[in-house]
């Protein structure tokens, strides 16, 4: 049997790349960047499957301007806002993505953030690892308390309850959820979490802000200047979800003029470009992009992948099938 010709566009963990070769004919990006517009239109006019990931943009220019032989864009990553969707649907393709098996990682990530922008973790190792620390006094680097205070979730699905079980059962912590569709009463029980009406709601109530909802157009800006006015003094703003979500230069105005306490963040609008007055905000910890980070979660997102395009290849329908 002739093997469907695939397109990597960004090199995996190897025993996902082997698992891959094995069924299919892949096609590698040799280069350690991620492709141009015009390298990923010819990938979709040469393979029958791209894997794309959160670097490549699958827009209307890729895909509109001739007939795409690819038939399935196997995303490696859970959120696909860099994929136009209403345009790979026109040219009949199928789209899908890898849910669950990144939920835990980015979880813990998002109590990683919380923490070190609370407790002043990268400023404190900033002057452990330059040599300025002076040594131990009552008043030196003083944070927030994390245990026992009250986080604010907006977006409650898989990752957004992967935080709140973590937060509540391990921290002790007042949880608030808003998710746009009601949440069941079975999964507020066994998060530990309450249900609020609106995020207008959420906010002033909150001593942690984290975002799990999806990026995209109708989420642009979600946490605008008006928004961040209506956070307390002493919270803090955690984004593991998508940079878009948030109006950075009203992030850095809050942060400079301390109406709100820091942020945490491992997503940026325009990756790996970050605004250089958010890098310069002392009380914001930025990390790059590093929510699933880790072997056994990128493995298993590869691994969700490769089913995907098998289903798909042998007529059955996809599991995660998201268009
Ligand atoms: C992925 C992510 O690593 O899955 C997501 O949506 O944000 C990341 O954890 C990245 O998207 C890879 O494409």
């Amino acid at each position: 049997m002739i093997k469907p010709k695939v397109v990597i566009t960004r090199r995996w963990p190897k025993a996902v790349e082997a698992a891959l070769v094995e069924d299919f004919d892949v096609t590698f990006n040799k280069q350690d960047r991620a492709l141009t517009a015009d390298e990923l239109k010819d990938a979709v006019h040469f393979a029958d499957a791209v894997l794309p990931t959160v670097t490549d943009r699958i827009d209307a220019r890729v895909l509109d301007d001739a007939n795409p032989r690819t038939k399935i864009l196997a995303n490696y990553g859970v959120g696909y806002s860099h994929i136009d969707i209403d345009s790979a649907r026109t040219h009949g393709i199928t789209v899908t993505n890898t849910p669950d098996v990144l939920s835990e990682c980015t979880a813990d990530l998002t109590l990683t953030l919380m923490l070190m922008a609370a407790r002043r973790a990268s400023e404190g190792e900033r002057e452990v690892k330059t040599g300025a620390w002076s040594g131990w006094r009552p008043t030196h680097l003083l944070g927030s308390k994390v245990s026992g205070k009250t986080l604010g979730i907006i977006g409650f699905g898989r990752i957004g309850q992967e935080v709140a079980k973590r937060a509540h059962h391990g921290f002790g912590m007042r949880v608030l959820a808003f998710n746009r569709s009601p949440i069941a009463q079975d999964v507020l029980i066994k998060t530990g979490a309450e249900s609020v009406a609106s995020i207008d709601e959420l906010l002033p109530q909150a001593d942690f802000v984290s975002l799990h909802c999806p990026g995209g157009a109708a989420n642009k800006h979600l946490i605008d200047c008006r928004r961040l006015g209506l956070m307390r003094e002493s919270a803090f703003l955690i984004n593991t979800a998508r940079g878009e979500v948030v109006d950075e230069r009203a992030l850095v105005q809050a942060l400079t003029f301390e109406t709100i306490a820091g942020a945490g963040l491992d997503v940026f609008n325009g990756e790996p470009d970050v605004l250089p007055e958010l890098r310069s905000c002392e009380n914001a910890v930025l990390l790059p992009h590093l929510g699933s980070a880790t072997l056994e979660t990128r493995e298993a997102m590869g691994f969700r992948v490769v089913q995907n395009l098998k289903d798909f290849f042998e007529g059955r329908a996809p599991r995660d099938l998201v268009a």
